[in-house]
C-alpha cells in the first residue's frame, strides 16, 4: 500500500509550481506529489514534466483537456489515489497560500491521533490569513458562519482547501456524485465526511494570499456556494449516509 499523496491542482502557475514541488519533495515525509493541470497555457504541466526527470517515482502529472474547475480537479485526483492505493490524501493549492510544511502537520495529526478527515483552518485560534484584503476576509468567515447556519456543520472554516482524507472517506463519498466546481466543492466534501460520521479534526494553518500569477475567483464560484449550500442541505433530508463497509 502507498502512503501520502498530495493532490495539487494548477491552471497557469508557471510563477509557483517549480518552488512548490521542491519545497514538497525536501520534506521530512516521503510525500508523492500528483500535480493536475489543466492545459495551462503558461506550460505549467510542461514544467512538471521536466521536473519528473529529478523525482521519476514520486512527481507525477495528470494533464487534461482545458480548464474544467478546480472540484473535478480534485475528482480525477481522489480517483487516481485510490486506484494506486494510497492511505492518505491531501489536497493543496499552488499558489503558497498553504505551507507546505503544514502537510507534515496534517499528517501527523491524521496519522497520530488517528482522525480521517484533518483540515488546515483559518478560522480556529482566531483569524489566520495574511495579505488578504479586509473584504475578502470577512466574505471568506461569514461564509464559514453561512454555511455552519445552514447546515449544521460543525466547522469552522468551511471553504478551506488544504486537507488530508483517510482513504476510507474518499472510498466512501460516490465521487462521481459530486456536484460543485468552485469553493462549493470543499463544503461539500466536508458535509459529507460529517454525515457519514467521519472523524474531522481541524487544525489552526496560517494562511498567505498568493505573491505570484493570478486568482481564478469568479462571481459564478461565489453563486455556486451560496445557493449550493441551500441545496445540499434539503438534499440531505432524503438522503441516507450509511457507510457499505
Ligand atoms: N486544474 C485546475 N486547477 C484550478 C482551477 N481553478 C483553480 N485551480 C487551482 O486551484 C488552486 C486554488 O485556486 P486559486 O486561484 O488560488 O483560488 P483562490 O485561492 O480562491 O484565489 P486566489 O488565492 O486569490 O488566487 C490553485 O492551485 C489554482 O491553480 C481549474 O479550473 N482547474
Ligand atoms: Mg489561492
Amino acid at each position: 500500500m502507498k502512503n501520502a499523496l498530495v493532490i495539487v491542482p494548477t491552471y497557469n502557475e508557471i510563477e509557483n509550481i517549480e518552488a512548490l514541488v521542491r519545497k514538497v519533495m525536501v520534506l521530512p515525509t516521503a510525500f508523492d506529489l500528483l500535480v493536475v493541470d489543466d492545459n495551462s497555457p503558461d506550460g505549467t504541466g510542461k514544467k512538471v514534466r521536466d521536473l519528473q526527470d529529478n523525482y521519476p517515482d514520486r512527481l507525477f502529472l495528470a494533464q487534461r483537456a482545458g480548464k474544467l474547475g478546480l472540484g473535478t480537479a480534485y475528482i480525477h485526483g481522489f480517483e487516481y489515489a485510490l486506484r494506486q492505493g494510497y492511505e492518505y490524501i491531501f489536497e493543496m493549492d499552488a499558489d503558497f497560500s498553504h505551507n507546505p510544511e503544514d502537510l507534515e502537520k496534517l499528517y501527523r495529526t491524521c496519522t497520530e491521533e488517528n482522525y480521517d478527515v484533518v483540515i488546515g483552518s483559518r478560522y480556529i485560534k482566531g483569524v489566520n490569513v495574511v495579505n488578504w484584503p479586509m473584504s475578502r476576509v470577512l466574505m471568506s468567515y461569514f461564509a464559514s458562519k453561512y454555511v455552519r447556519f445552514i447546515t449544521g456543520m460543525p466547522i469552522e472554516d468551511a471553504t478551506a482547501g488544504f486537507k488530508c482524507y483517510r482513504r476510507r472517506v474518499l472510498e466512501a463519498i460516490q465521487l462521481p456524485k459530486i456536484r460543485f466546481v468552485g469553493y462549493a466543492f470543499q463544503i461539500e466534501m466536508k458535509f459529507l465526511a460529517w454525515k457519514y460520521g467521519f472523524k474531522i479534526k481541524e487544525i489552526p494553518i496560517i494562511f498567505t494570499d498568493r505573491e505570484k500569477g493570478k486568482s481564478k475567483m469568479s462571481v459564478k464560484i461565489f453563486r455556486e456556494a451560496f445557493l449550493g449550500v441551500i441545496q445540499l442541505k434539503i438534499q440531505s433530508l432524503f438522503r441516507a449516509y450509511d457507510l457499505e463497509m
